[in-house]
Parts: structure tokens; sequence; C-alpha cells
């Protein structure tokens, strides 16, 4: 299995969802700026969309968008609990929270994190959005540990992911101490840790 991905972008939610299942793709990096592989070959022959990520199986059929592949990953070592089982309640919340974290989240800081030249009233009006989402999460998370409940899941990993790019971007998450409290929940799991290492989020 082998995973493209860049550092710190919602790639990584995958990575950590891959090595939370206890899997270790083989990891090519992709610059965002040039797409390019750092062979120097153009990435938009490996992903025509041009994005990451993309995980290529170990039969060479390549997928991608971020839900899908958190699912995938999930489902394939179901002994771990990272996602549900088809069917139940829980399985339809981790599907909502998937797809909040996708177009709540995620594609709202798309604008100004990836074109910045976007405009400040966009901007803002993607800050004031985000606020709310955040403020939003920081209720839920006061009551349980993790998205799911007690238990961590593939939405833990993208959640996480996107939210951490919030200090990044100028925007604090002081106001949102429980939130703020499962980012370091989150950041101390020994997948987790491993995929910030690999990637050169954190140090050894
Ligand atoms: N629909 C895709 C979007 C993925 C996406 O937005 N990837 C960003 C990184 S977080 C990216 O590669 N942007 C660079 C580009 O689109 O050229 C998904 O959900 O996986």
């Amino acid at each position: 299995m082998k995973l493209y991905y860049a550092p710190g972008a919602c790639s990584l939610s995958v990575h950590i969802a891959a090595r939370e299942a206890g899997l270790s793709p083989e990891l090519v990096k992709v610059d965002l700026a040039t797409h390019q592989l750092e062979s120097g070959a153009d990435y938009h022959a490996i992903n025509p969309r041009g994005y990451v990520p993309l995980l290529e199986l170990d039969d060479g059929v390549r997928h991608t968008e971020v839900a899908a592949l958190l699912q995938y990953l999930g489902d394939l070592v179901p002994q771990r609990g990272l996602m549900p089982a088809w069917g139940t309640a829980p399985r339809f919340e981790a599907l909502q929270w998937l797809t909040f974290i996708s177009s709540e989240l995620h594609k709202v800081f798309s604008p100004w994190l990836w074109h910045k030249e976007t405009a400040d009233s966009t901007r803002q009006a993607c800050k004031d959005k985000l606020a709310l989402r955040f403020a939003e999460l920081d209720r839920h998370l006061a009551q349980r540990s993790f998205l799911l409940g007690g238990h961590f899941s593939v939405a833990d990993a993208y959640c996480f992911t996107i939210v951490s790019w919030a200090p990044m971007l100028g925007l604090s998450l002081r106001p949102y101490p429980a939130l703020s409290a499962y980012l370091d929940r989150v950041a101390a799991r020994p997948a987790v840790h491993a995929a910030l290492l690999a990637e050169g989020l954190v140090k050894a």
C-alpha cells in the first residue's frame, strides 16, 4: 500500500488512520506547490486532480477522497474499532462526522489555505463559519473524549488533522478548551505521534 501525501495536509488523517490500524504504507511525498514528487515526476500523472491524499493498493489501483479512504482503512482492520460496524447507529454517526469535517471544516479552510489571494471578505466569512463549528465541537467534546464517545475512530484522525491547521492560520483555539484538550489527547496517541514524526511535524 502506498500513500501519496504532503506533510500536515489532509492526507495526514489517512496516514494516522493507517498507523492506528497497524498498517505501514509506503509514503510518497508530494510538493503541492509544484505538484511534483521528490523524484521530479509530475504528480498529475498519478492523480490528474492534483491533490493528496491518494492511496494506491497492492493491486495497483488508486483511490482518493479522505472520507472514503478513512472508512476503507477502518473497515480493513475491524478489530481495531476505528470504524463502527455497518448498519449500526454509531456507523451512521461516524459517517455524519466524516461528512461534517469534510464539508464544514476542511473545505471551509481550503479557500484561503491554498489561495493566498483570497479576498479579505471571503477569508473573514470562512473564519466566522469556523468559529461556529469550533464552538460546537468544543461543546461536544466537553462531554466525551472522542467524537463518537470514549473510543478513538477515523473521524478523530480527520478532525485532529483539520482543526490543527487553525493556529497556523492565525485562528486561536484558546476560546475552545475542550477542543484544545482533545487535540492534545489525540496528539499523544503513539500512532498519531509516529505519523507526525514521519511527516517531520514534530521532533523525536
Ligand atoms: N476532495 C479531496 C480534497 C483533498 C484536498 O483538498 N487536498 C489538498 C491538501 S489538504 C490538496 O492536495 N491541495 C492541493 C491541490 O488541490 O492542488 C478529498 O477530500 O480528499
